[in-house]
């Protein structure tokens, strides 16, 4: 017989489909669904399956904080909204979680099944409106299908590449009669990802494994995908075992410990002048083998695709094949990191790896190297008292405050450069969260509430710029309400800084929306029940994030900071002498 399961006492006349729904959101570890209060059904039945609703004042935050949630905890956030209004604000998040492989269940209250295509009041096309930022879109349009689309919509989002997956429900729906016979007997939690591991091809395993001994100047560039599979253990073997010099992309900061010997930091399109990663060029521009892991080679990760030598090979590991050979034609690895990567450590340990074990101080004085030379160029920058305030400095400051547990999340535009740059990670699996799907500004923050309602008891910080910041202002109640105690810090530079600064450069000029009037953070701040300091010169920082640890609600540190300071971005170098 069928175990007994908890979805929902059947023979209650009174349980409708939204217990259902309730029930198969249990059974899949979902203790939480981002939303604002529709489906109305769903809420108010929640606390008796010992869901919580988590809430937000602008829906586009919606799955911005589930994304962050996500990328912390592994597990599958559920997000809800209204038809129309709602499900077009969950785009821009939508379309982030897509592009980085993070999964969500989103369940949209849709049109009633009497009034499909007769201009109900919110009536869209959700299936047009959301395919381009998700992996599948259903209706479900009878409750004893709710268990069959529910599992659906997990095993779709946490499977194979994971992605966002959008549920609608008709706004009739939640109130039928649960019926007696869906979910009974059914134990599948499906609320983790990666949800299956599978392994690359053994054959393709052992070819990497004799390229990798075999090769003269190999480098490993591993973005997101390690974070995602959390492989970051396999990686960190492999990295000894094989004396491979290991590179990231922004989506991979973290996934190596950034001041171990053999780590070379972040690459791509931040190698300038003032970039940590500046003096490593060589590394890349010398590789014979080029070892591609959870990394998606997008214009940003390779510089333009311009940072490998033309005549390198390539190993690509990925749990999506489309992706392998995108760019770069390479020995195909198609499968989970974690289990490829143990598979591959095993293959390696049997071979001679002399060539590696006799490459490996020469590299590690490569990188040293690097490391000082760095630290000379950047060392005025980083100790700098000027006012207004210089990002280094509030960088060097914050990296000093963070601990291993520490989660950093920055927004895009500079504030991911400075962080990527300046801060470094001292340990396998430190998380750094920016919305690199997308870049768009303005998603930092509320995936920062997110990642810390995954992580309750480590420190989160974010760091955002003003323009970005002010896409998500909404959320700063938010935070107090749910009890999200976090540490903002806002380069307060008063102006739109990648776009002018590209715009210098790329025209020679820039339009009128790059300057903003003047804005006080912290006073937002603290009309919103948060602490909030404004830092105007260097030597406050590092006061102001100690009151922030201290505090006992979210503090916002207003940085008052320099317009005239672009980030290390390659293309950017020596092309901004006069800042106006
Ligand atoms: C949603 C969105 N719109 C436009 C852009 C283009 N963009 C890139 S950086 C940037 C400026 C961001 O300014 P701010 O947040 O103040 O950061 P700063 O560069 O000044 O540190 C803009 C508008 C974007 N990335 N995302
Ligand atoms: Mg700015």
């Amino acid at each position: 017989m069928a175990p007994e399961t908890e979805t929902y006492d059947s023979g209650r006349s009174n349980r409708t489909a939204a217990h259902v729904i309730l029930a198969a959101l249990k059974r899949h570890g979902v203790d939480k669904m981002f939303g604002q209060s529709i489906p109305s059904q769903l809420y108010l039945a929640a606390p008796e399956f010992g869901i919580r609703q988590v809430s937000f004042r602008t829906e586009k935050a919606g799955p911005m904080m589930a994304d962050g949630f996500a990328r912390i905890s592994n597990r599958v956030p559920v997000v809800t909204s209204i038809s129309g209004p709602g499900a077009a604000l969950l785009v821009p998040g939508l379309g982030e979680a897509f592009k980085t492989s993070i999964p969500m269940v989103v369940l949209i209250q849709d049109t009633p099944r009497p009034h499909t295509d007769r201009n109900h009041a919110q009536d869209l096309d959700h299936f047009d409106l959301l395919r381009a930022v998700t992996k599948m879109v259903r209706r479900v349009g009878r409750a004893d299908r709710i268990d069959d689309y529910i599992d659906m919509a997990f095993t779709t989002a946490a499977g194979g590449r994971p992605g966002p997956v959008a549920l609608l429900l008709p706004g009739d729906l939640f109130n039928d009669p649960a019926p007696t016979t869906t979910g009974a007997g059914r134990i599948a939690s499906l609320g983790r990802f990666p949800l299956d591991r599978v392994m690359a091809d053994p054959s393709a395993i052992a070819r990497a494994a004799e390229l990798i001994a075999g090769a003269e100047n190999p480098v490993i560039v591993a973005g997101g995908g390690v974070h995602v599979s959390q492989a970051q253990n396999e990686l960190a073997r492999l990295q000894d075992l094989a004396s491979l010099p290991v590179a990231t992309t922004m989506m991979g900061k973290g996934v190596v410990d950034e001041v171990h010997p053999l780590s070379v930091g972040v690459v791509g399109y931040v190698m300038g002048r003032q970039a940590a990663s500046h003096g490593y060029r060589a590394i890349l521009e010398r590789a014979d083998l080029v070892f591609l892991i959870g990394n998606r080679t997008n214009q940003n990760g390779t510089d333009n695709w311009s940072i490998f030598p033309r005549g390198a090979r390539f190993i690509h590991l990925d749990i999506d094949g489309q992706e392998v050979g995108r760019n770069y034609e390479a020995e195909r690895l198609v499968g989970d990191a974690r289990l490829t990567l143990q598979a591959l450590n095993g293959a390696l340990e049997n071979r001679d790896l002399s060539r590696r074990d006799a490459a490996r101080a020469g590299l590690v004085q490569e990188i040293e190297a690097g490391r000082k030379s760095f630290a000379i160029e950047v060392a005025g920058l980083v100790g700098s008292d000027a006012a207004p305030i210089r990002p280094e400095r509030v960088m060097a400051e914050l990296e000093s405050r963070m601990t291993p547990e520490s989660i950093l999340v920055a927004d895009a535009s500079y504030a991911t450069i400075w962080a990527a740059n300046y801060v470094r990670f001292a340990r396998v699996g430190q998380r750094f969260i920016s919305p690199r799907g997308l870049a768009g500004i303005g998603w930092g923050f509320p995936m920062a509430l997110g990642a810390k309602l995954a992580a309750p008891d480590a420190p989160v910080w974010f760091l955002g710029g003003d323009g970005g910041f002010a896409h998500s202002w909404g959320e700063l109640e938010t935070a107090r309400r749910e009890g999200i105690k976090l540490g903002a810090i806002i380069l307060n530079n008063q102006v739109l800084g990648y776009q002018k600064d590209a715009e210098d450069i790329g025209f020679g000029a820039h339009s009128t929306a790059c300057h903003f009037e003047p804005v006080d953070h912290a006073a937002i701040a603290r009309a919103c029940g948060w602490q909030g300091i404004r830092v105007e010169a260097a030597d406050e920082i590092a006061p102001a994030l100690a009151k922030a640890e201290e505090a006992s609600v979210p503090t916002l540190i207003d940085v008052i900071s320099d317009p005239n300071a672009p980030a290390p971005i390659t293309a950017f170098d020596g092309k901004l002498q006069v800042q106006t």
